[in-house]
C-alpha cells in the first residue's frame, strides 16, 4: 500500500535533484487562484452581502449576519465537556509559555560615537485569523494562531470560520468555545476565500485586518496569495507532512502510528520514513498493516494519503544519507528516531519542527508540546518558519545620528550618491553644511 524507494548503492545527488527524487504532493494554487479572484473581488465590491450570499452557495445557510453574537461564544463555552476544555486550557498554557519567550525587546548599536540605529519591535495592528470547517475542525489551530498574535501584542485580533448548517449557521461550537478561552470576542461565519477576502478588503460589519494567518484548503492558500503584498500572511498551507529518520533502535509500532497520525489529515497528507534498515522499513510496512484497518479514517483518507505518490519508505546506505535526503525534502514535521537521537537532530537543517527521540510524536506537537503547529509545507521549511511571534512583528530600525556623526560620513554618502548617479541624494546631506562636504 505504501511504495517504496530504494536510494542505496549510488551517491546521492545534491538538492533539487536530491529532492526530485523524493515524492510530494500537487497543489496546485496557482490554477486556484483564477477561481478565487471573482469571489475576492466580489467580495471587496458587495461586502457583508456577498459574504451572506457564498454562505448559502458554499455552506447551504441562511445568515442574517456575518458577525457571531456574544451569546454564541459563551454557550459554546459553557457546552464544553470538561476534559475537552481542561485539555485545550493545558494546550493554551503551555503555547503561552513557549510563546512569549519568543518576545523581542528593542535592541540599540552605537556605530560611531552619536549614531545609533536601534531596532524596534512593533506588533500588526490587526490580524484576521482562520479556522476552517469541513473535516478540519481544529481548535488546536485557533491556539496555535491566536496565542503568537496574542503574546506579540496586537492590538487586535479576530477570527472567522465557515459557517455550519448543522449548528444553525454558526461556525463548529469547540472553535467558538476555543475562542471564549483564548479571549478572542470579534469572530465572524466566514469560509474559504471569503473569509480572506473579508479580512484584506474589509466589509461593513468587519474591519481590514493587516495580516491573514491560519490553515485551510487550497482556496484559503490561494486567497493568500491572491492578497499578498495587501496583507501580510503566514504561509500558503499546503497538506501536512511527516517524515521520519530512523534507524534499527527505531520501535516500527510507533514509527507506524506516527505515519498514520498525520496521514489522517488528508487524502494528499505525506508519510514519509527515511532508513537505512530494510529491516526497519519491513516491520513497519507489517504494522501498517495491521494498525490502518484499526483506526476510524482510512477509506476517505489514511489509505490513500499512504498509498499516494507523497507518501514512501525511502531507504538509503546509512544516516548520513538519510540527514542528505531529508534535508532536500524539508518536511513540515520531521521526526528522529535514531540512537543518539539529539545529536542528529541537532544536525537537521531543513525542517518545519524536529521531534526528538521516541517520546515526542507528531501529535504531541500537535496539541500540548508548547511548539506551534503552523508550520511551512510543501518544502517551504527551506526558506521560512513555522508560526511565532516573530510572525507577527516588524523590526523597525531607527536611525539617530548627531551634526558631528553624519559630517564624519558625509563624503561617503557623497561619493555612493555620485556613483549611484543620484547626486541629489548627496545634496541632502550637502545641504546640512553649507553645501561643502565636511573633509575629515
Ligand atoms: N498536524 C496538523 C495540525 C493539527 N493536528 C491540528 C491536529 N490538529 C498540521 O501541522
Ligand atoms: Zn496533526
Amino acid at each position: 500500500m505504501i511504495s517504496r524507494i530504494d536510494l542505496r548503492g549510488e551517491a546521492l545527488p545534491e538538492g533539487p535533484a536530491l529532492r526530485a527524487l523524493l515524492p510530494r504532493a500537487d497543489f496546485d494554487v496557482t490554477a486556484a487562484l483564477e477561481k478565487v479572484r471573482p469571489i475576492c473581488e466580489d467580495v471587496h465590491h458587495r461586502g457583508d452581502a456577498a459574504l451572506i450570499e457564498y454562505a448559502q452557495r458554499f455552506d447551504q445557510v441562511t445568515l442574517e449576519h456575518v458577525r457571531v453574537p456574544a451569546e454564541a461564544l459563551t454557550e459554546a463555552l459553557a457546552g464544553l465537556t470538561e476534559e475537552v476544555r481542561a485539555a485545550l486550557e493545558e494546550s493554551i498554557r503551555r503555547a503561552r509559555t513557549v510563546h512569549r519567550a519568543q518576545r523581542r525587546t528593542p535592541h540599540t548599536t552605537q556605530v560611531v560615537p552619536g549614531g545609533t540605529v536601534t531596532e524596534k519591535w512593533v506588533p500588526v495592528d490587526r490580524v484576521g485569523l482562520y479556522a476552517p470547517g469541513g473535516r478540519s475542525v481544529y481548535p488546536s489551530s485557533v491556539i496555535m494562531n491566536a496565542v503568537p498574535a496574542q503574546e506579540a501584542g496586537v492590538p487586535s485580533v479576530a477570527l472567522a470560520s465557515p459557517p455550519q448548517a448543522e449548528f444553525g449557521g454558526l461556525p463548529h461550537p469547540t472553535i467558538l468555545a476555543a475562542c471564549a478561552l483564548l479571549g478572542i470576542d470579534e469572530v465572524y461565519a466566514a469560509g474559504g476565500a471569503t473569509a480572506v477576502a473579508m479580512f484584506a478588503y474589509g466589509t461593513e460589519s468587519c474591519p481590514p485586518a493587516r495580516m491573514v494567518t491560519g490553515p485551510g484548503n487550497i482556496w484559503v492558500a490561494a486567497a493568500k496569495r491572491y492578497f499578498t503584498g495587501l496583507i501580510g500572511i503566514d504561509t500558503e498551507a499546503g497538506p501536512t507532512e511527516i517524515a521520519v529518520l530512523a534507524d534499527d533502535t527505531a520501535d516500527p509500532a510507533h514509527v507506524a502510528a506516527d505515519l498514520i497520525s498525520q496521514a489522517e489529515h488528508d487524502p494528499l497528507a505525506a508519510a514519509v520514513l527515511v532508513t537505512d534498515s530494510e529491516a526497519l522499513a519491513d516491520a513497519v510496512e507489517k504494522e501498517l498493516a495491521v494498525q490502518v484497518p484499526a483506526t476510524r479514517h482510512v477509506e476517505d483518507r489514511i489509505a490513500p494519503a499512504l498509498a499516494g505518490r507523497q507518501s514512501a519508505l525511502v531507504l538509503v546506505d546509512g544516516l548520513e544519507d538519510g540527514l542528505k535526503v531529508v534535508d532536500a525534502y524539508g518536511a513540515e514535521h520531521l521526526e528522529v528516531q535514531t540512537a543518539d537521537a539529539a545529536a542528529v537532530a541537532d544536525r537537521v537543517r531543513n525542517a518545519g519542527a524536529v521531534f526528538v527521540g521516541p517520546w515526542a510524536p507528531v501529535s504531541l506537537g500537535d496539541y500540548c508540546a508548547g511548539s506551534n503547529h503552523v508550520l511551512p509545507t510543501g518544502g517551504c521549511a527551506c526558506h521560512s518558519s513555522g508560526l511565532s511571534v516573530q510572525s507577527f512583528l516588524r523590526g523597525i530600525h531607527v536611525v539617530d545620528y548627531s551634526r558631528e556623526a553624519l559630517a564624519d560620513v558625509a563624503r561617503h554618502v557623497v561619493t555612493l550618491a555620485e556613483a549611484e548617479d543620484l547626486p541629489a541624494h548627496g545634496a541632502a546631506v550637502k545641504a546640512r553644511f553649507d553645501w561643502k562636504v565636511p573633509q575629515q
